[in-house]
């Protein structure tokens, strides 16, 4: 005689970390596995303590990311499929001790943080956000002139860590006809740009320096009071990365000093609270964190949370698998 496991006993158990940012992704996790979602736990360590040893399989986010006392909480924990191509959050030791597998979702949201990195270079640049605060608030309508802003097209691009985001960044700064060069923890093999070998070489050369590197302790405060100095008065700071590579105290002053002209900011040091200072200034443009933030690009993000959990269940390993030693790396 054989015997049918029912549906729901079939069903594979899933410790989500919290709601993720894409809602038909928690409809369909819940649809597909039997879900507990951690952060709905009254208790979440007595949970973990009572209920940790029956999870192989977790969800997350880059932004919710992942603890050391969660993962050891999680004897049998196989496999992570994170929502986000950031890992900084992620506790490498734990994970890699353990031999953890851990998934992300790298590429599919390459075109719209690149496009987000452009739209704050122009806004900042042409002061498009206070353009239209001047217009709102009756201004040009009762006589007042708003003044002229930064050309963008034909300036000096500089790009702090060329990877994929980063290139399509350059990419796009074509259309523009801007001068590209970059700086990486090491030159990349075959792109058409100049390599600088300082940060703060760049930053003396360009007018726009754009930052697109990894987050984490190899990265942190790579953007410093000097770098800031550099770039000078006429010069403009993007970030679109992580708000740890910019010194935001520093950013802070230089923008209040007229170090440098302006910035354009989507990620900062404690999200979501920028610095006080910032939000009185008029020379910054500020997102919260948006860049990945369109329907079609979540869309791809959640289908490749989806897609990694799956093959993790069935062959041991996502698709698209976090390069932990390309972080090592870059903090050697
Ligand atoms: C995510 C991000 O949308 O991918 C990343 O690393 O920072 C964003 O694109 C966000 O962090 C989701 O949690």
């Amino acid at each position: 005689m054989t015997t049918t496991q029912s549906t729901t006993d079939a069903r594979i158990r899933v410790l989500q970390i919290g709601p993720l940012p894409q809602p038909s992704l928690n409809v369909k996790l819940a649809q597909l596995y039997d879900v507990t979602v951690l952060s709905e736990q009254p208790d979440a360590a007595r949970f973990l303590a009572e209920q940790g040893a029956q999870f192989e399989y977790l969800v997350t986010s880059a932004n919710m990311g992942l603890k050391a006392d969660v993962v050891n909480a999680l004897p049998h924990l196989r496999m992570v499929s994170s929502f986000g191509v950031g890992f900084d959050k992620l506790d490498e030791q734990s994970l890699v001790a353990r031999g953890v597998r851990v998934g992300y979702t790298p590429g599919v949201l390459d075109d719209c943080v690149a496009d987000m990195a452009f739209a704050l270079l122009l806004d900042t640049a042409r002061q498009l956000s206070a353009a239209d605060r001047f217009v709102r608030a009756v201004r040009w309508s009762q006589g007042e002139r708003f003044g002229v802003s930064t050309k963008v097209s034909g300036r000096r691009l500089g790009i702090l860590g060329l990877g994929r985001i980063g290139t399509q960044i350059a990419e796009r700064a074509q259309g523009f006809r801007m001068e590209v060069a970059y700086h990486n923890r090491r030159a990349v093999a075959g792109s058409p740009y100049p390599y600088m070998d300082s940060l703060d070489q760049l930053a003396q050369w360009c007018d726009f320096l754009v930052i697109a590197a990894a987050g984490g302790e190899g990265t942190r405060h790579l953007v410093n009071a000097q770098v800031l100095q550099s770039l000078g008065k006429n010069g403009f700071v993007i970030n679109i990365a992580r708000g740890s590579v910019i010194d935001e105290q520093a950013l802070l002053e230089a923008l209040t000093n007229g170090t440098i002209a302006g910035a354009g900011l989507d990620v900062f040091e404690n999200e979501p609270h920028p610095l006080p200072g910032l939000l009185a200034l008029d020379n910054i443009v500020l997102a919260p964190h948006v860049a990945s933030g369109t329907h079609e690009t979540r869309e791809a993000m959640a289908q490749l949370v989806l897609d990694n959990l799956q093959s993790g269940i069935a062959t041991g390993a996502p698709l698209q698998e976090v390069p932990w030693s390309a972080a090592a790396a870059a903090k050697a």
